[in-house]
Parts: structure tokens; sequence; C-alpha cells
């Protein structure tokens, strides 16, 4: 969601990956591309411009495509963990059930673009939207188009999501109302118990 705390906790991840040694590349979407950044300023800030929310589908799908391609992909080539802010399951959250296009259909485009790789693990930080919209408000972000959407469409969103996180294996719903390090220790114990062997002994909710 909205300011749930992704930003947040992928730096803390980002942090204690490096200093467990675990390589890693980190990006994010729309956006870690020059195609996709030049993608989510039109987006997200341009909000005098109509985008319809196929367009607006398609527009993130296209930086999805670069993304995979130019970053994703070579990353996993290298060995490394790529951590996201955001994946498909945004997709399928705002323009799915947020803007109300076909699910299925959004599913099948999404594929298309992903050339069918998939998340090991989507971590989904539920929080409130009213919370996630003051946190955003104190740290002084400037609404972009999905905000103008306004508390009903963030709202089908969270459900969408809370719905997506009930039926999908690989995605995890974690309370993002907790502190930042409650919920990055829950974040690491996840990763221990999912991926067994993946990460050195000392790779724990509580280091030292
Ligand atoms: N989009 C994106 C789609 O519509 N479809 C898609 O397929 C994709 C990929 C991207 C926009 O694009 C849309 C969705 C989005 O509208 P964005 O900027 O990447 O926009 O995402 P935002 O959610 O808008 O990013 P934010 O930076 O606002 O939120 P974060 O990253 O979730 O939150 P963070 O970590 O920056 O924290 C926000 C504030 O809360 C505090 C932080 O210190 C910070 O001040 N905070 C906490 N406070 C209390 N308790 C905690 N646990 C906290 N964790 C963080």
């Amino acid at each position: 969601m909205e300011g749930a705390g992704k930003t947040t906790q992928v730096e803390l991840l980002r942090h204690r990956f490096s200093q467990e040694g675990v390589s890693h590349t980190v990006s994010r979407e729309p956006g870690g591309t020059a195609v996709g950044e030049g993608i989510r300023e039109l987006l997200l800030e341009r909000r005098e411009m109509e985008i319809s929310p196929e367009t607006e589908l398609f527009l993130i799908l296209a930086a999805r495509a670069a993304f995979v391609r130019e970053v994703v992909t070579p990353a996993l080539a290298r060995g490394e963990v790529v951590l996201a802010d955001r994946f498909q399951l945004s997709t399928f959250a705002y323009q799915g059930f947020g803007r109300g296009l076909e699910l299925e259909a959004v599913r099948t485009a999404n594929r298309f673009a992903t050339g069918g790789l998939s998340p090991d693990l989507t971590v989904l930080l539920d929080v409130p939207v009213l919370e996630g919209l003051g946190r955003q408000r104190a740290m002084g972000k400037v609404r972009d188009r999905m905000e103008d959407g306004g508390q009903d469409f963030l709202r089908k969103v969270r459900e969408g999501y809370r719905t997506l996180a009930r039926e999908e294996e690989d995605v995890v719903l974690l309370d993002g109302t907790l502190s930042s390090e409650a919920v990055h220790g829950r974040v690491v114990e996840l990763l221990r118990t999912r991926f067994p062997g993946h990460f050195p002994e000392t790779f724990t909710a509580s280091p030292g």
C-alpha cells in the first residue's frame, strides 16, 4: 500500500544483505531503467494528462518489460537476490482491483511483459489507507496520479491486495502498522524459513 514502509524495509534489508555478504540488486518499479524512469514520470507526475486505465496498464507493463530484461534477468544470472519495492502484485491490485480492469487479462498481459518470470516471494505490507496516506503527508510527499484516485480507489486496492494474499501461495501479508524494526524482523524470519540454507547462519531477526 501507499506509505506502507516498502522503501524503509528494502533499505533495512539491503543493509543486512551487505553486512552478511549476500549479493543483491535493489531496484524500484515503475523505474529502475532509463525507459522505466521516463514512464514513471509520465505516469505519476504528469497529472494534467488524461490516461485511461488500459493505457496506464500498458505503460506500467512497458516499464516492467525493460526492468525484467535489463535489471532482473542479468542480476539473477549473476546469482544475486533481487529486491524490488513493487512488482506484479501492484498491477493486479491497482489496475485490476482498483481500476477495474479484468484480472485475467491483466495477468495475461503481465505474463507477456515479464516473459513468465515471477517473484519467489512477495511480502505485502498491509496498512489502513488513512495511515499510509498520513505517513506520506508527514514526510511531505507530493500527491501522485494514484493518490488522485482518492480513498475509495485506494480501499479497493487494499481489498484487492488482501484477496490476492489469501489466494496466492507466494504472497505473504505482514502487519505494516508494527514498528519498522518489528516488520524487518518478520521479513528476515520469513526469508530464513522460506529459503532454508540460502542465507548465512548469522542472518537472523536479532543480529549479534
Ligand atoms: N503502481 C505501481 C501501479 O499502479 N501499478 C503497478 O504495477 C506499480 C508497480 C508507485 C505508484 O505507482 C503505482 C502505485 C503507486 O501509486 P511509489 O512512490 O513507488 O509509487 O510507491 P509509494 O507507495 O507511493 O511509496 P512511498 O515511498 O510513499 O511508500 P513506502 O515506500 O511504502 O513507504 P516508506 O518506507 O517511504 O515510508 C513512508 C513514511 O512512513 C514511515 C517512513 O519513515 C516514512 O516517513 N514509516 C513508518 N512509520 C511508522 N511505522 C512503520 N513501520 C513505518 N515504516 C515506514
